[in-house]
C-alpha cells in the first residue's frame, strides 16, 4: 500500500472531498487529448468539471504527470493536457512506462477505472467507452476498455459506444466477461451520437437510486468488475442516424486503406468523424457528455445516501 501511494496525488479539492466523504466523480483525460480538437476539449472538460460540482458531486479529472497519477487537476494542467501534442494514451499496457519516465499522459477509460479504484472512487463519467472494434474476427482489436470492466469495481456512465465499433459483438463480449450494461431509461443500447442502435438491452433502469443499489449489491457480493450505464444522448442533440453512419463508414474505409491500427484507431476515427461532420459530431459528442456528468453526480450522490 504504502508503496503504490507514493504514486498517487490528490488534488486539493479532491482531497478534501474525500476526508468529508463527499460523493466523487472521476473523470477521463483521453477524452480531451486524443477525442476533441482544442479548445473544445478543454471548455469541455472545464464545463464538464462544473456539471458535476452543480449536481452536488466532486470532480477527479484523472491523467499522469510527473511520475504520478494525479487525481484532480488544476485548470493549468487541463490546459497542457488539451493542448501539448507530446500527451501519451495510456491504457493499462502503458501506465507503468509512462509513470516510471515521467512522461505526461492521458488516461483512457481502462486506465481511469484503474485509477479510480486505487483512489477509491467508485463512479465515473465519460462520452462513450472501446470496444470490439469493426472487423475484429481479422485485426483483433478489442479495446482494453472491455476487459478493466471484467475485473476493475467502478460504474462507468457513457452514451453508449460510436458505431465505428461492432455493437452486436462489443454487447456480446461484455455478457461473457459477466458485466452488467444498465440503460438508463431506454431498452436499447445508445450508439453515442444516436439514441438508437437496434441492439437490446438486458437491463434497464428508471431511476437513479436504482442504479446505486445494483452498484451496492454487485460491491457487497463481492463480484467484482464494472458497471455500464448507457444513457442516452438527449433528442435535441441526437445527429440523424443515416447520416452519421454513413460518415462512420467513410472514416472506418479511410483507416482501413491508410493502415491505421492499434491504439491510433479509435483517435484517427474520432477525427475524421469531426472533420467529416464539420464540427456537428463534436457538438452533440459535448452535449452527451454533458447530458453524462449530470446523471454520474445525480447516482455518486444516490449512493452516498443508501
Ligand atoms: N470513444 C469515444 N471517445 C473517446 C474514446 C472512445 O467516443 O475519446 C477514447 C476513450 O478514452 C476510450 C479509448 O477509453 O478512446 C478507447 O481506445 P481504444 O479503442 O484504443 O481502446
Ligand atoms: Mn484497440
Amino acid at each position: 500500500m504504502e508503496a503504490l501511494q507514493q504514486y498517487i496525488e490528490y488534488s486539493q479539492e479532491v482531497k478534501q472531498a474525500k476526508e468529508d466523504k463527499r460523493p466523487i466523480v472521476a473523470l477521463e483525460s483521453t477524452i480531451i487529448s486524443h477525442g476533441m480538437p482544442y479548445p473544445q476539449n478543454v471548455e469541455m472538460a472545464n464545463n464538464v468539471e462544473q456539471i458535476i460540482r452543480d449536481n452536488g458531486a466532486v470532480p477527479a479529472t484523472i491523467a499522469i504527470m510527473d511520475g504520478r497519477i494525479k487525481i484532480g487537476l488544476e485548470k493549468a494542467q487541463l490546459e497542457t493536457l488539451a493542448k501539448s501534442k507530446d500527451v501519451a494514451k495510456v491504457s493499462r499496457r502503458d501506465l507503468a512506462e509512462i509513470i516510471a519516465t515521467r512522461k505526461i499522459g492521458a488516461t483512457t477509460v481502462a486506465t481511469t477505472m484503474i485509477c479510480a479504484e486505487l483512489a477509491g472512487i467508485a463512479f465515473f463519467v465519460t462520452g462513450g467507452i472501446g470496444g470490439v472494434h469493426k472487423g475484429a474476427e481479422q485485426t483483433m482489436d478489442i479495446s482494453a476498455d472491455l476487459d478493466e470492466l471484467a475485473k476493475t469495481e467502478v460504474t462507468v456512465v457513457c452514451a453508449g459506444a460510436k458505431s465505428i465499433l461492432d455493437l452486436p459483438k462489443t454487447m456480446e463480449y461484455l455478457e461473457t466477461k459477466g458485466v452488467p450494461v444498465i440503460g438508463f431509461q431506454t431498452t436499447e443500447l445508445p450508439a453515442f451520437f444516436t439514441r438508437e442502435s437496434g441492439v437490446k438491452l438486458n437491463s434497464t433502469a428508471e431511476s437513479v437510486e436504482e442504479i446505486a443499489k445494483i452498484h451496492l449489491v454487485k460491491q457487497d457480493l463481492g463480484l467484482g468488475g464494472g458497471i455500464v450505464v448507457a444513457n442516452p444522448i438527449p433528442h435535441e442533440h441526437a445527429l440523424a442516424k443515416e447520416y452519421i453512419e454513413s460518415i462512420i463508414d467513410e472514416a472506418v474505409a479511410e483507416a482501413d486503406a491508410q493502415g491505421i491500427q492499434g491504439k491510433d484507431s479509435t483517435p484517427f476515427l474520432l477525427s475524421k468523424i469531426v472533420e467529416k461532420t464539420e464540427g456537428k459530431s463534436l457538438e452533440a459528442n459535448i452535449k452527451l457528455v454533458e447530458n453524462n456528468a449530470i446523471l454520474g453526480a445525480k447516482i455518486a450522490v444516490a449512493f452516498n445516501q443508501l
